[in-house]
């Protein structure tokens, strides 16, 4: 037909479609996402003693758990950003990492431990790195919220269940959450039976158990919820 040119309609068309998507996807955005956006992170101190942690007694949210099963990957997916050193070989967090996390909700501390019980790795480290982590435990009072990890396709072993029990008795008034992790490496229907599992190994509600996973974000919005809700409301310079 004369003055019509099919690949300007083709071209016109391409770049409508993009910009109304941007926008209703912007309109979904929840308020933790427009938190997030605005959420800053940096390294505190890492500390290999425990002479060496911070005294300013901001609130803190701990991540803890057997070696390998994502605490430090959970603390960069919920802080959006890649501040604490992932690895697939166990024993890749050997200090007690403080790092600070500011947003408009306010400022904590999310603390990213050593793991415990490793399958594999050099015997000396483990025996170095326990004593760290049970000092963290029994003598922290400023931990406001732990977060227990453990994997959905291992469920809980004894040495999580003994974390489990000295959280609930040490010092400070301090929230515990059982985080199921890796629910993307199960199929989906039992993602749900594994999570009753560990609830029940720890004698705890089902609902008590959140299961997550760093590579759909599974449960991470209501991670970073309970973060904030914790966190120091006054701006602390
Ligand atoms: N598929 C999958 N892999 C994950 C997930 N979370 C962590 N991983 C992987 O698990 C491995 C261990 O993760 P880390 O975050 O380093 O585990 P960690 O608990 O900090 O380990 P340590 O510091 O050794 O105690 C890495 O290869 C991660 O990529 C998840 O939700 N899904
Ligand atoms: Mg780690």
């Amino acid at each position: 037909m004369p003055g019509v040119c099919p690949q300007k309609k083709n071209t016109v068309f391409f770049f409508v479609f993009p910009l109304s998507w941007l926008r209703v996807t912007q309109a979904r955005r929840s308020a933790q996402e427009e938190d997030s956006l605005e959420m800053r992170t940096r390294l505190i101190v890492s500390a290999q003693d425990p002479r060496g942690f911070p005294t300013s007694g901001l609130p803190e949210v701990a991540f803890l758990g057997r070696s390998n099963v994502g605490k430090s990957s959970l603390l960069n997916a919920i802080a959006a950003a890649r501040i604490a050193r992932t690895s697939h070989t166990p024993g890749r967090t050997q200090q007690v990492n403080f790092f600070e996390l500011h947003g408009p909700f306010g400022e904590v501390y999310l603390v990213d431990l050593p793991g415990y019980g490793f399958a594999k790795g050099p015997k000396e480290l483990q025996e170095r790195l326990a004593p760290l982590v049970l000092a963290y435990v029994e003598g922290r009072g400023t931990v406001a919220l732990a977060f227990l990890l453990i994997d959905l396709r291992r469920g809980v072993e004894q040495r999580d269940a003994e974390v489990f029990n000295l959280l609930a008795q040490g010092p400070g008034r301090r929230l515990v959450k059982v985080i199921a992790t890796k629910s993307d490496k199960l199929n989906k229907a039992s993602v749900k039976p594994a999570t009753h599992a560990i609830a029940q190994q720890l004698g705890i509600p089902s609902d008590h158990v959140i299961a997550t996973s760093v590579v759909t974000r599974a449960g991470l919005d209501a991670l970073l919820a309970s973060v904030q809700a914790v966190a120091h409301r006054q701006p602390h310079d």
